[in-house]
Parts: structure tokens; sequence; C-alpha cells
């Protein structure tokens, strides 16, 4: 093992290799432009957008983060302040991205085991300044709450959705412009990481599968009472209402699902699909677990 990686896993104060520096990590939480932005309805027949000319908004984007571990194979490791090293806090991704913590004198290394966790808010989650006792108490068990207004003309359904899945993010990758392993820690200088969050994987057919098609429809329909469907029509699509919907039953012209043999039900596919949001600088892909 290098001196310097020695080091690394001591912190800062110590020697690095020759011609090496420890530099300045800032760990950022990064909102995915779905997230603060919504997701338009396509215009035309190609390129993004919801293809079935739904319009998506966020009004809430809590999600819990935590225990974040920065090492690497050979035995160096970023000191991880212990609130975001063993604890939880609930992020307010509409706010856009943040701050998590900033460590100083990182030895420059590529630390290639970077993985974090979304794991269901308990008594011990920390919560964003401003959020209301109802709304904690709302999110103790559940992991990620979204609220969402969609519009197609003059039609309107709202969702309020909290999953109680928790998941661990682990062994992320660099995104193609970086590709590789985890990251490096630049030598004498700042490095930035983003533990970056996606917004629009609970839309997509395919589970999990970047570029797969948009579709709003099927869960829009949900919340009516034509078969297959058994909402209640009050205008809020419930998780409730999804999972009472076969993905095998649901017309083709409302959506063509495949999960990955992972889900039978809409609410199914939905919760796996949670699962799918993390990721580091923006598309940089994690393996996902379900950890409760
Ligand atoms: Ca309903």
């Amino acid at each position: 093992m290098n001196k310097w990686l020695i080091c690394g896993a001591l912190a800062a104060g110590c020697g690095v290799g020759p011609g090496q520096a420890p530099g300045t990590l800032r760990v950022v939480l990064e909102a995915e432009e779905t997230i603060t932005q919504g997701i338009p309805a396509r215009v035309g027949t190609s390129g993004e957008g919801v293809q079935d000319g739904w319009a998506l908004t966020y009004t809430r984007f809590w999600v819990v983060l935590g225990r974040v571990e920065l090492s690497s194979a050979a035995g160096a490791r970023v000191v991880v302040p212990t609130a975001w090293a063993t604890g939880s806090r609930v992020v307010d991704l509409r706010a856009g991205t943040q701050d998590a913590f900033t460590v100083q004198g990182v030895a420059p290394a590529r630390y290639d085991r970077v993985s974090y966790e979304s794991r269901p808010a308990d008594a011990s989650t920390e919560y964003p300044a401003g959020a209301s006792m109802a709304d904690r108490q709302a999110m103790l068990g559940s992991s990620t709450w979204i609220e969402v207004t969609a519009t197609r003309g003059a039609r309107s359904v709202r969702l309020s959705w909290r999953f109680s899945e928790g998941w661990r993010y682990s062994d992320c990758e660099g995104p193609e412009t970086r590709p590789g392993r985890g990251f490096v820690a630049a030598s004498g200088g700042a490095t930035v990481l983003a533990l970056s969050i996606h917004g629009d994987h609970w839309w997509w057919q395919t589970l999990g599968q970047e570029g797969s098609p948009v579709r709003f429809d099927p869960i829009a329909n949900a919340d009516t009472a034509m078969a297959p469907y058994a909402g209640n029509g009050d205008g809020e699509v419930t998780l409730e209402e999804c999972e009472r919907v076969g993905l095998a039953q649901i017309p083709p012209a409302d959506g063509v699902f495949n999960p990955l043999g992972r889900a039978t039900t809409l609410g199914g596919f939905l919760r796996e699909s949670t699962g799918t949001n993390g990721h580091i600088d923006g598309d940089g892909v994690c393996a996902a677990a379900r950890v409760r």
C-alpha cells in the first residue's frame, strides 16, 4: 500500500507521495432538472418529454439520504462527517442542488468504492429547516415522498406517494464523460462529487432503463374505474390504486411495460423504480439493493 493511501485512511495532516498534496472534497446533493423544472409534454414525435402529452410538475420531492461511504479497495478512505457517515436526513430536492459536506486534507487517489443509502426516515433522521411537524410525522417510515401535479389539456390529476422501501446504492461509477469506478480526488485541489437523484424513472416503460418511452396515461388512468383500472375517480392517483393494476392487463395504447421480472403490478413497478433514482455526478450509475 502506498504511504499516501495509509495517510488517507487517517485523514489530514500526514505526508503524501512525491508530487502529491492533499486536496478538498466537496460533496453535493444534486437534483436532476426534472425535479426542479418538471417534465414537459413531448413536442412532436421525437425527443424528450412525456410522449402521451401529459406535463408533470413536482410540488414535493423529499428523499432520505445518508450512510455515505467513500473509500478504495486499496485501503484509502475519506473521513465522512458522522452526520453523513452514520446518520440520515431528509433532503428537499425541489430546492435544487445543495451542499452536503466538505472534507479537507483528502489524500489524492481514486476512491473506487462510493456508496450511500436512502432508508425510511426514523426518529433520528434530520429534516430541512422549516419542515412542518405534520410533514415530519408523515415522512416517518418513508424513504421518498413525492407530490406531483400532472395536466393534459383540461384534465388534471395529482399524486402524493410515500415509498417505504429502503435502498443502498453502491459501486457507483462515473458517467460517460469521466468513466471509472467512484471518483478521483485531485492532488492539492478541489474535487466535487455529486450524489445525484433522478426524477423521471417512475414514468418510464422499462424499469430503470434510460431512454425508454416516457408515458403517464397508465398512471392517470389508475384513478379511473375503466377496467383494468379500479380507481375512485377523485382526481388523486394513490399507490394503492396502482397496486390494483396488473402490468400485463394494461392496454397497449396506454403503455407497454417491461419490469425486468421484478414487478407484476403498476404499484410494484413504481416501488422498484424508486430504487433506480440514485446516481453520482449526473448520470453515473450505481448498483442498487433493497435494505429493508
Ligand atoms: Ca383516486
